[in-house]
């Protein structure tokens, strides 16, 4: 193994290490029970007294390998928000109870998953109820493994940081529209594609967790810390910093500027840079900050959250024109035509007082928000999903429930489906998000029928079955012409369709816990 190959399994198990101890403080408040095994055969609704009767959850990753080497780069300024979400998955498979095998390169997996003898005669193949990896990985594995990766398909879940959209993931329609990209065209259910924000209901919301846990002493020594007139900006390369001079002029004329740069030669002079530094300093700075400046990128990233959780304001570039692959070089090649409509789409819907839209070329825009920040004062603020319970909740109840190998099996439950009619060119994410709802692609196979239409008042006079979009079930308002899916592939919450009226099946949530219906618990 390379030095950075160890790194990483360094990292991991320092995790594993640290959930261990973690455990004591989560379990009572989350209720230890030894619970009936479930009816997938996962594992118990929380960490068992028996781990070792409690099925294997491998968790091979693509980007930490050393044949990807996205670990490399984690400690001068490349993205850390894939390595928060892997190392808050690995604890939360822990703490609540699961076998986990870790893999951070592909001889590891054919060790794992194809049988090669591992030098250890104890070490047997292991026969996973689940396997987290990456684009990459899965990459990997097919490539890896060609005989037998099939076998797991079902198995599968992709961490993917900002979403596959159906008609990107559905191989022969993405060729067929012009829709390929290097990381779609996987035909997996989308549903398999785990995100790090909510970002379309198409595929699950995994998310990480923004709570840190500090020992008592750092906790101290973090309560003791006084918010000063002080910035800290958001950008740990230099090249994050380029044309934005002007903007950070403005905002130093009420506030002294941070940074955690890797050059900072690069940077305006009056910034104090303390460097690429660990998660805990990096809480401490924003502790004494008023506000965290966005400088336009990186985008979707948990920086953000983590400020508000310090009560830091979080100050949010709006993007205009909004961001996608049709415009944007770092887009062009993401499995989706997601508009992006600010640095922080996620942030920008909490919304004041604790995140401030603004537009980087205008001062005035600038000024104006950066007056109201310092006149106000904020409380620490974690939506409940990013919170250590939060995700536990969210990842207990996904592996319990959502089962992808067995096509009798139905989650969330039928109970929780509420069909609504979609204005004519509306998508159903947004009609559904319209009555407060939240759209469930799960449920769409439940509405694909004349017959199960009738039950709400739709009268179909004639029916058809089309591969053809991505908007069905829908119908023709004045023909009553039904159209129904015949590839399930193809079903699709985000899109919309100009002469048809879309059927949605939509289902309520928790609230600040979006994955989970109010009956899942
Ligand atoms: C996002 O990835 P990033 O790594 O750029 O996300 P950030 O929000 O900047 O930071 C991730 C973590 O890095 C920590 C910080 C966060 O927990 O506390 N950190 C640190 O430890 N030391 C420092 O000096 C500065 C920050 C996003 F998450 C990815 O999905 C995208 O690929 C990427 C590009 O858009 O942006």
């Amino acid at each position: 193994l390379s030095e950075t190959a160890q790194d990483t399994r360094r990292l991991l198990s320092q995790v594993v290490k640290e959930a261990e101890s973690m455990v004591d403080a989560a379990l009572p408040h989350l209720d230890p029970v030894d619970t009936e095994p479930t009816r997938a055969g996962h594992a118990p609704s929380m960490r068992s007294k028996f781990p070792q009767d409690i099925p294997s959850v491998p968790g091979p990753s693509g980007i930490v390998t050393d044949e990807i080497g996205i670990a490399r780069s984690a400690f001068n300024g490349g993205p850390l928000g894939e390595l928060v979400q892997w190392s808050d998955l690995v604890s939360t498979l822990h703490i609540l109870g699961h076998h986990l095998h870790l893999s951070a390169s592909i001889t590891d997996l054919k060790i794992f998953l194809g049988g090669l003898k591992s030098g250890c005669p104890s070490m047997p193949t292991l026969e996973p109820n689940l396997i987290y990896t990456d684009i990459l990985g899965l990459q990997q594995m097919q490539k890896a493994l060609p005989n037998i990766w099939s076998k797991y398909q079902c198995k599968i879940r992709i961490l993917d940081s900002f979403g596959t959209e159906p008609d990107f993931n559905h191989v022969s329609w993405a060729k067929g529209h012009n829709l390929s990209s290097p990381y779609g065209g996987l035909n997996l259910i989308p549903l398999q594609f785990y995100t790090m924000f909510p970002h379309t209901p198409d595929n699950t919301f995994l998310g990480f967790v923004v709570q840190p846990h500090w020992s008592d002493e750092e906790n101290k020594k973090l309560e003791s810390i006084k918010r000063k007139n002080q910035a800290l900006v958001y950008g740990k390369r230099a090249s994050f910093w380029k044309g934005k001079t002007a903007y950070l002029d403005t905002i130093h004329k009420y506030l002294d500027l941070h940074g955690t740069v890797d050059n900072g030669a690069l940077i305006p002079s009056y910034v104090t840079n303390h460097g690429i530094v660990k998660g805990a300093e990096v809480h401490a700075l924003l502790r004494e900050s008023k506000v965290f400046v966005g400088l336009s990128f990186p985008f979707e990233g948990p920086a953000p959250l983590e400020a508000l959780a310090n009560g830091c304001v979080f100050l949010n570039p709006r993007l205009n024109p909004p961001q996608s692959r049709l415009n944007s070089e770092f887009f062009k090649e993401k499995p989706n035509i997601r508009e992006v409509t600010s640095q922080h789409p996620y942030a920008e819907a909490i919304g004041e007082p604790y995140v401030w839209m603004v537009d980087m070329d205008n001062s005035t825009d600038v000024e104006r928000a950066v007056k109201a920040i310092i006149n106000q004062t904020i409380e620490p603020y974690i939506p409940y999903e990013f919170t250590c319970e939060g995700m536990l909740q969210r990842v207990n109840i996904l592996i319990e429930k959502q089962d992808f190998c067995n096509s009798t099996t139905s989650w969330p439950p039928l109970s929780t489906l509420q069909v609504v009619t979609a204005e004519v060119g509306a998508s159903c994410k947004d009609t559904c998000q319209k009555q407060g709802l939240i759209c469930e692609p799960a449920f769409f196979p439940h509405l694909n029928s004349a017959q199960s239409l009738a039950n709400y008042g739709i009268n179909c006079q004639t029916t058809e079955h089309s591969g053809g979009y991505l908007v069905l079930p829908a119908y023709d308002n004045n023909s009553k012409h039904c159209v129904f899916q015949s590839d399930p592939l193809l079903f699709s919450c985000v899109r919309s369709h100009l002469s048809w009226t879309r059927v949605c099946p939509c289902r309520d949530y928790i609230k600040d816990q979006i994955a989970l219906c109010k009956a899942c618990l």
